[in-house]
Order: structure tokens, then sequence, then C-alpha cells
């Protein structure tokens, strides 16, 4: 049998040759591949290596931050500050923007290093997210003003998923590709090329312990779902809640399904639960380039314009049909 896997380096330089312009991908990418890599590492380790629990400290969300929220949230500002492509950064762990290097990149890099890590201790899969984006011409990377494009100037975006195997999924403008990483060789190699999502599911997500916050809209899709074929959908759902958006997301573009963290009633004021520049802004992205819709509600995420760095913003992203489905309530809502 002749081997014909292709690794993440010979797909992202073969990238750059078929789209004249698509930048200097394998560089942007080298070192958040590596930090995904000793992240994937001191994730794998646990409680051997004395990661699991609490790191002692609140960050700028007020959340208690973990021992591994602190180490991967250092793996990825160190390693992405070495290969002197970014101008700056942006992390969730990190109240303000932090510039690299005098500026000499051209490049900006927002992430979320480890998502989902209030399951860290109990052993269910985390992710690191991220997002690029150009640095604007005439704009430094030392103040957040240069950070805040809306979703659509991002120029690659992705995921690590840190679960039973360790996955890289990206897109740089055209599709979507999941690399899984080899950790006997350390490269991530192209098992799962140009991921799309299907158009229809019978599987919805949503922390259902906030049913009396919803809205109407939301009220009303979740119960078409829940009633199954005895209502309106004449057909039964499933619902899965990880309490991971990243595992959420990859379970919904290997087999479909509808992701919902909207505004509700409880997180109004907040403008939602999940940010917008390093965890809707490159998921939606992801989505969208893989033929699913991502919006609000009742805007498209990506061409929501950023106010602030750590600005929340109501999630619904998936299966196209359902999607178009609640976007349709919510438009019913809003005409009454
Ligand atoms: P809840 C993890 O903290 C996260 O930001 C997403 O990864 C996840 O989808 C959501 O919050 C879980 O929120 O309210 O169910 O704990």
């Amino acid at each position: 049998m002749s081997y014909k896997r292709v690794t993440l380096s010979h797909f992202l330089l073969d990238e750059q040759r078929r789209h004249a312009g698509s930048g200097s991908f394998t560089a942007l990418l080298n070192d958040i591949r590596t930090a995904c890599k000793m992240i994937s590492h001191e994730v794998n380790r646990g409680a051997m290596a004395g990661n699991l629990g609490l790191a002692g400290a609140e960050n700028v969300q007020g959340e208690e931050q973990k021992k591994l929220d602190v180490l991967a949230n250092e793996i990825f500002l160190h390693m992405n500050a070495l290969g002197g492509n970014y101008a700056g950064m942006a992390s969730e762990e990190l109240e303000d923007v932090r510039s690299v290097h005098g500026e000499a990149g051209r490049y900006l890099l927002l992430f979320d290093p480890l998502d989902g890590s209030s399951n860290i201790d109990v052993n269910i899969s985390v992710g690191s997210i991220f997002s690029i984006l150009r640095l604007p011409e005439g704009m430094s990377a030392s103040t957040k003003e240069a950070f805040l494009q809306p979703g659509v100037e991002q120029v690659a975006a992705g995921y690590a998923l840190y679960g039973s195997s360790t996955m890289l999924v990206l897109t740089t403008g055209n599709g979507v590709n999941g690399f899984t990483y080899d950790q006997n060789i350390g490269i991530f190699v192209l098992t799962h090329p140009n991921m799309r999502v299907p158009e229809d599911t019978r599987e919805y997500s949503i922390n259902a312990s906030r049913s009396r916050f919803w809205d109407p809209p939301v009220r009303r899709y979740i119960e078409e779902c829940q009633a199954g074929k005895t209502g309106p959908r004449g057909k039964d759902f499933n619902m899965r809640w990880v309490a991971s958006m990243v595992a959420e997301v990859h379970r919904i573009l290997c087999r479909g399904g509808i992701f919902l963290y909207p505004v509700d009633d409880d997180n109004r004021s907040k403008g939602g639960k999940l940010r917008l520049m390093y965890e809707a802004n490159p998921m939606a992205l992801i989505i969208e380039q893989a033929g699913g819709r991502a919006t609000t509600g009742r805007q498209r995420i990506l061409e929501v314009k950023p106010e602030g760095l750590h600005q929340r913003v109501g999630v619904i992203l998936g299966s196209k049909t359902e999607v178009e489905r609640l976007e349709g309530f919510y438009r019913e809502y809003d005409s009454q």
C-alpha cells in the first residue's frame, strides 16, 4: 500500500500555490500548530502533571482560571511571538491586546487558548480557538482598535480539539479541512478533507437548564424539536450539550446539527455568553466555509461590527435548513 497521507505543511504550501495571494499561511499557522501540539501534550498529561484544578486567579471575564487556562495562554502567547508574523495578539485570558516585537508582523492573532475548560477536571474534550486578521494599514497593534474588525475580515480561523484524538480544523477561506495529530511522528495529517455541514439535521445543542430565560423564537424552535414526530416537524430530534463549544462545532461539522447559545433574559445585559472576537467569529467563518450558517438570530455573525475586544454575542450556528428556520421565527416575532 503506497502511503498517500498529506501533512499540514504540504497542505498549506499547496493552498498557497493554488490560491495566489493567499498569504503566507504556512508561516502564520506554523507557530499555532506547535502551540496546539504543546497544549495537547499538557492536556493529555492532566492529573499526572498536576495540571488539573484552579490556578487561584480570575480572568478578565471574572471567571476562575484553571491551571491549564493559564498554561495554554502562556504557550499561545510565547510560541506565536517567536515567528514574527504577528504584530499583536488578543486573548480571552488578557484584558488588553499585546503588541509583539515592535509590531514587525502584518497580522493579528486572537484566541481562546482553552475553551470549555470547566470540562478539564472531568476529562471531557476541550479546545483552542483562533482567528487571524490583517493589521490595518496605518494602525498600531498596541491598541485594540486595530483588532475590532468584523468577522468577514478574517484571513484564517480554526480550532484544535483535544479529544479522543487531537485534531486541528481550519479554513484559509477556501473550505474547511481537518487534520489529526499523529503523536508518534509529531505531525498533523489531513484526515478530513473538505468538511461540509449537512444541510439538514435532527440534533440540537442548547443548555436546556436556561429554558426559563429564552426569547419566544428560541422557545418555539426548541419546543417544536421536543414535540418530535407528534409535532409540526413530523420527526424526532436528539439533543447534545457538552459545554465545550469546540466539541459541539466539531460534531456539527462531522454530522450536522444546530448549536444555540442565544441572548436570553439572563445574559441580555452582557450581550450574550460567547465572545465575538475569538469564539463566535472564528467558528462562524468555519461553519459558513463548510456550507452552514451562523447568526445572532437577527444578524449574520460575521457582519457584527465589534465595539469591544471581549464583546459577547448570541450564537446560533450549524445546518443551514435549521438555522434558517429559527431566523424565520425571529423575523416573525420582530414583525408582530
Ligand atoms: P454553559 C465554555 O465555557 C463556553 O464558553 C463554550 O465552550 C460552551 O459552549 C459554553 O461556554 C457552555 O456554557 O452555560 O453551558 O456552561
